[in-house]
């Protein structure tokens, strides 16, 4: 497969809090670093990652009656990306979950993401990050709602798998006609 101009690498949620120091820890989660790092000079330039960026009262945590730990707390060490991400390589960070009284997985959702892909002329993107069964196969999906080819780097991903089975059910979801 070559890489086109057109072509953007979104780099999903690669967060101390999805890694096994974090609060939300996703299994090796820390693993999708390397392969980021290797790929991101194909796409240079148009490298966008997300960044899961709570209120402490953020609608998803326990004590507001959502299914997660507190995680990715706005200005907390946990929500910086993991430091062994080539920061340089990054052209854009986008931060979603950012309401309190709303989540977002999907990195298209109530961000300007379609619209930064879009004057960028971007067609097609590349997905990679965490974790596989909630924010990478959300923006994976959105991506081919907002119109755009969405390839799933599945050796870049790592899944949460609260259910066993649950990232490679997400992955075979992500291999739909249309979704290449
Ligand atoms: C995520 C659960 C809660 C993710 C984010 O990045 O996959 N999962 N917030
Ligand atoms: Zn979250």
């Amino acid at each position: 497969m070559t890489v086109e101009p057109t072509d953007a690498l979104l780099i999903v949620d690669v967060q101390n809090t999805f890694c096994p120091a974090g609060t939300l820890p996703v299994p090796d989660g820390d693993a999708v670093v390397e392969p980021l790092n290797q790929i991101m000079a194909l796409f240079a330039g148009r490298v966008y990652a997300t960044q899961d960026w709570h209120p402490d009262n953020h609608c998803s945590f326990g004590a507001q009656g959502g299914p997660w730990p507190p995680h990715a707390v706005q200005n907390t060490p946990d929500a910086e990306l993991h430091p062994g991400l080539n920061r340089s390589g990054i052209t854009e960070v986008v931060q979603k979950g950012t309401l309190s009284e709303r989540d977002a997985y999907s990195g298209f959702e109530g961000t300007d993401l379609a619209g930064k892909l879009r004057a960028a002329g971007i067609t097609r993107v590349f997905v990679g990050g965490l974790a596989t069964d909630y924010c990478v196969k959300a923006t994976a999906l959105d991506a081919r709602a907002a119109g755009l080819k969405a390839v799933v780097l599945a050796d870049a991903c790592r899944a949460v798998d609260v259910t066993p089975g649950d990232g490679e059910r997400a992955l075979m979801q992500c291999r739909q006609p249309g979704l290449r």
